[in-house]
Order: structure tokens, then C-alpha cells, then sequence
């Protein structure tokens, strides 16, 4: 009995470390996160990250997740096959946006890519759209550095509205919901990806309309500054008038 109850009290330590090791390594990405929105900030002039949010994964749900796929729920089974128990949810305006985010992570010596699970650019059956990377974040512990798994989910606002909505019907239901729902919810995927393929251009039409008017603005400075240079030299220099008068 002792020793059962040592096991538990044993459990619920490493449960306690891992949830710590999980919480860590979300902090570190988000921090990254911050900075890469100023960098964005910096070289495009705007913010491509609307919004932010984080999860730990609930012991309910990744007890299911063990279940589905098919493995005991220890500990260790939930750490080598549960890649989602950080889990980050990157919410942009554009989908330019998504992949140039997706590039600036890739680059960051920090962080490993273990994989990437493009949705975008192939759309699950139910009309599932975000872009998911999977990456390995080394947390600084008293004891040494431990490599930390966490899952970015990088998606429009408009995939997340998707994607939301389409979660809260999938529990509803528990996965089983009737055929015209999910057809509808098929449909408005294709609308969300439309909606996002408008958007984009829209923008890249107002971008190249402030970019021509930024032009136009710096030649009539330039104009003004050149007419304004000849009046200060005055009237006797280069003044073709003066000449034939
Ligand atoms: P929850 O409640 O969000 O945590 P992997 O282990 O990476 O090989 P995994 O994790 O089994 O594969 O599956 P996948 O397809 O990569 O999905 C990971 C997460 O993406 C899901 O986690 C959801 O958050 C989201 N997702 C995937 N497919 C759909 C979908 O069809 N609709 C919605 N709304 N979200 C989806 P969980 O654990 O399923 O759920």
C-alpha cells in the first residue's frame, strides 16, 4: 500500500516537472513570437500577428488521444506520442503571412523543426485549414537543458472562425455529426478560403496603391525642394529671362 502510494506520489511529481517543462517552453516560443512581430513590424510596416493564444492540453484529452492512437496512458507514452500537450495558436491577417512566419521559426537556431503539417495547401476531409508545425524547444532546467516538444498551429482569422465553430460541433456530436452539417461546414471551408484569397489580393492593391502614392509624394518634394534651391540662388543666376531683357 506504501509503495503504491509512493508510486502515485511519484506520478504525480513527474506529472507536476512535465506540466512545468510544457509551461516553460510555451513562454519561451511566445516570447519569440513578441519579437518576430517587431522584427515583421520593422521590415514589412505591419503587424502579421493578430492574436496569440496557448494551451496545455487537459489529462482528459490526451488520455483519449493515447486511447485513439492505441497506447497505455503512462507517462512516458504521453511524452514520446502526445506532440500536441504545448500547443500555440498563431492567428494572422493573410495567408502571405502564415508561411513567412513559418519561415522566420524555421530559421531560429533555438528551436528544431521536427515536422511540418501544411493543411493549407492540403485541406483535411472536413475542410480543416491551418498550417501546423511541430518543433522542439530546449528548456533550461537546474538540472540541464530538456528538449520540449510544442505544436504551432498557424492559421487566418478567418481559418480559426473555421476551425472554432467546427470544433465546438465536432464534441457536440462527438464526431458524429449529420451528413448536412458537415457538407455545410465542407462548403463554408471552401468560402473561408476563398474569403482569405481576396483578402490577400485586396491588400496587395492597397499596398501597390500607398506604395505609388508614396512615389508620386517623394517626386513632388523632390520638385518642391529643386524650385525652392533655384529661388535661393536667386534672380541673377541661370535665369534665361534676365539674359534676353
Ligand atoms: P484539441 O482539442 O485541439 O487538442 P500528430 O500526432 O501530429 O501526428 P494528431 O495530433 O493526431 O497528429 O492530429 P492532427 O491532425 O495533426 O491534429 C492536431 C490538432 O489540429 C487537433 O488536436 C486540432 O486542434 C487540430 N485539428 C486537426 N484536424 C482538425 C479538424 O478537422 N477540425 C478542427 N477544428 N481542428 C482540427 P486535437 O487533439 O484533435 O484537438
Amino acid at each position: 500500500m506504501a509503495d503504491e502510494q509512493l508510486q502515485v506520489y511519484e506520478d504525480v511529481n513527474e506529472w507536476q516537472n512535465l506540466m512545468f517543462l510544457y509551461r516553460s517552453a510555451i513562454r519561451e516560443v511566445r516570447a519569440t513570437l513578441d519579437t518576430m512581430n517587431d522584427e515583421f513590424q520593422f521590415i514589412y510596416q505591419y503587424n502579421p500577428i493578430e492574436y496569440i493564444k496557448t494551451r496545455i492540453k487537459t489529462p482528459e484529452s490526451i488520455v483519449n488521444k493515447l486511447r485513439r492512437d492505441g497506447y497505455e496512458s503512462t507517462i512516458q507514452n504521453m511524452v514520446e506520442y502526445v506532440n500536441d500537450i504545448a500547443g500555440i495558436r498563431v492567428v494572422c491577417s493573410f495567408t502571405s503571412d502564415i508561411y513567412r512566419l513559418a519561415e522566420m521559426i524555421g530559421k531560429k537556431n533555438d528551436f528544431s523543426i521536427l515536422y511540418v503539417k501544411d493543411f493549407i495547401k492540403h485541406p483535411k476531409e472536413s475542410g480543416y485549414r491551418s498550417y501546423h508545425m511541430h518543433i522542439s524547444v530546449p528548456v533550461q532546467t537546474s538540472k540541464g537543458i530538456v528538449p520540449t516538444k510544442v505544436e504551432l498551429q498557424i492559421r487566418t482569422i478567418a481559418m480559426d472562425f473555421w476551425a472554432s465553430l467546427e470544433h465546438k460541433i465536432y464534441y457536440k456530436f462527438e464526431g458524429d455529426a449529420p451528413e448536412y452539417i458537415s457538407r455545410d461546414l465542407r462548403s463554408c471551408a471552401t468560402i473561408v478560403a476563398n474569403l482569405d484569397e481576396k483578402m490577400l489580393s485586396l491588400n496587395e492593391a492597397i499596398m501597390e496603391l500607398e506604395a505609388d502614392q508614396a512615389q508620386r509624394e517623394a517626386a513632388e518634394a523632390a520638385a518642391a525642394q529643386a524650385v525652392n534651391v533655384l529661388k535661393a540662388a536667386g534672380p541673377d543666376t541661370d535665369d534665361p529671362r534676365k539674359e534676353t531683357a
